[in-house]
């Protein structure tokens, strides 16, 4: 008897676990387009069709390697609109009772599939560099799970920039060196962009017709929807872009989208591209003497340390971690994490461009809409369904422990040893943005003032009993208590204001 085999639209490589253990011969391969994965967030439309694209790429290479592969298009008449229903619809089609499925990088999922009435054997993602089991094992018994420590371990598992047992260039980390502020020119012309073909055309109508209402633009498409083409970015990207990578990685311009970043996440997590190869290739450019260590460090300690940290995170704390909120934050993600209809330069500038390319890149999400979204004192919860929605590489395994721990503090510290707030004294450091601004990034009190300036003061004020201990915040809470008691009034008076214009959907 047939058994079915799920891949679901981010497992769309032929490495993946399921696949691995299925029989070709007899076993018959699942796909489905369906609804309730592309609305139980607002997707970006972009996301939606660079997922819709790649999976109807990948069914055609199953299908010439040799495999027998039902395939529901969103529009077929009888999709029953949810993965769970399309299994069992095609296991009474084939007379199966056994499914084999990678586990889905998402807890919702997850249940699903365990709750249904069929035999699921749920296999561990191998495309991750640590398993369950490694990362248990090095987080058992310590007090906090530092991602560098995890890195190193990761270096030393991976060979990858190594001397012996010695890191290359003596040093683990040369995150000191990738902090420069934006460059007045940058000499990469963003990732390659792929003229989508007739498969690609298809998908672009059929989600102009079903997600008319959808976030973001669609159009023009230039994401990679093959192996191949993701590999063509990869390779030019690191012949033109990797040398500047780490210089300029936190460095924010508002005419520059991507600067030196890779915008590789989506093509990694969908399975176009392999992180080990990825990892290798860079480390082939430092060898070969085409990329300096800072940069290929900074790289690799990207996709080594934090993607498989974060993935570690995120399956360690199990299914509460989205609902967690350490600091109690309650307000309504404001309108314009939506349309961009705000005065604040740096904000308009990363909504903007995240509606148009469904894409920002790092220190954008963390330091202008994170930042914002913590000094605000916003739901954690909607901030977690804003970035699941609007970037092409967001699935919850991922995006989870960055919005609610890295970002948010929601967890309570176990991602960050801080919180990740600033003044708008660092956006204007690391950015252009400040000068097309309407508010002062100079001023720290009235209606003039950078929204961060006041709101910066007013979170540390508002979590003094949470924060003011943290030895890594004891500067700042100094320069708060050194500051005239009539001046703290104003700026907390001055904030406080900011936050009723906020919540009474004024334009800010
Ligand atoms: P580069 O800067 O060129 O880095 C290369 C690769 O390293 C990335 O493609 C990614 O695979 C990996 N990487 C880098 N930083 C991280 C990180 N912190 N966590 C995990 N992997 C990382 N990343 C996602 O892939 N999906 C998300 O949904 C996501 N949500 C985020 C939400 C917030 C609030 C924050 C602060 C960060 C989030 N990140 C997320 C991490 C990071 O911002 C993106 O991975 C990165 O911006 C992707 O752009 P890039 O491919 O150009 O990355
Ligand atoms: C994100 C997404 C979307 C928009 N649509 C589909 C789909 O129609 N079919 C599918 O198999 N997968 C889709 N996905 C990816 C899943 O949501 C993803 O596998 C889970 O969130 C787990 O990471």
């Amino acid at each position: 008897m047939s058994r079915l085999v799920l891949i679901l639209g981010d497992q769309c490589t032929p490495d993946i676990a399921a696949l691995q253990e299925a029989d070709k011969a007899t076993d018959v391969v699942v796909m489905a387009e369906v609804a309730e994965e592309a609305t139980y967030v607002r997707h970006h439309v972009k996301k939606i069709a660079f997922l819709f694209s790649v999976m109807r790429h990948f069914v055609q290479d199953l299908r010439a390697a040799g495999w027998t592969v039902e395939y529901t298009r969103l529009d077929d008449p009888d999709n029953t609109g949810s993965i769970d229903g399309e299994l069992l619809r095609y296991a009474t089609k084939h007379g199966a009772t056994q499914v084999l499925a990678t586990e889905p990088g998402e807890f919702r999922l997850i249940e699903r599939l365990e709750d249904m009435p069929l035999d699921v054997l749920l296999h561990e993602d191998r495309r991750f560099f640590a398993r369950h089991a490694d990362f248990e094992a090095w987080a058992e018994g310590r007090k906090q799970l530092r991602m560098e420590y995890f890195y190193r371990e990761m270096r030393r598992k991976t060979g990858l920039l190594m001397d012996g047992d010695q890191p290359a260039g003596g040093k683990w980390n040369f995150d000191h060196d990738n902090r420069k502020p934006a460059p007045d020119a940058v000499t990469y012309d963003g990732p390659m962009r792929f003229a989508p073909d007739a498969i690609t055309e298809e998908v672009l109508d059929l989600i102009e017709r079903r997600f008319a209402d959808g976030f973001g633009r669609l159009r023009p498409f230039w994401f990679a929807v093959t192996p191949a083409q993701a590999q063509a970015h990869l390779t030019r990207w690191i012949a033109d872009a990797l040398p500047s990578f780490g210089d300029y990685q936190d460095a924010m311009l508002t005419d520059e989208r991507f600067l030196y970043h890779a915008v590789i996440g989506q093509y990694i997590h969908a399975g176009l591209l392999d992180p080990l190869e990825v990892c290798r290739a860079a480390e082939r450019a430092y060898k070969d003497g085409n990329a300096p260590l800072n940069a290929v460090e900074g790289f690799i300690r990207q996709i080594l340390g934090w993607r498989e940290y974060i993935r570690g995170i995120y399956f360690r704390e199990g299914p509460g971690y989205t609902a967690r909120n350490a600091l109690g934050h309650a307000r309504k993600l404001p309108a314009f994490y939506w349309d961009a209809e705000t005065d604040m330069a740096c904000i308009r500038a990363a909504v903007e461009q995240t509606r148009d390319e469904a894409y920002a890149h790092h220190i954008q999400r963390l330091m202008v809409t994170g930042n914002f979204a913590l000094l605000a004192g916003i739901d954690p919860g909607e901030v977690h369904a804003w970035y699941l929605a609007v970037y092409a590489d967001a699935y919850e395994w991922v995006e989870a422990p960055n919005t609610i721990g890295m970002s948010q503090f929601a967890d309570g510290g176990i991602v960050a040893s801080k919180p990740y707030v600033s003044s708008g004294s660092y956006i204007d450091r690391m950015s252009d943005y400040c000068k097309s601004c309407a508010y002062k990034v100079k001023e720290k009190t009235g209606e003039m003032a950078c929204p961060y300036n006041l709101l910066y003061w007013h979170f540390l004020d508002r979590h003094r009993a949470r924060f003011s201990r943290n030895p890594r915040m004891a500067n700042m809470y100094r320069t708060w208590d050194r500051m005239a008691d009539e001046r703290r009034e104003t700026v907390l008076r001055d904030a406080e204001a900011v936050l009723t214009r906020l919540d009474a959907g004024e334009r800010l």
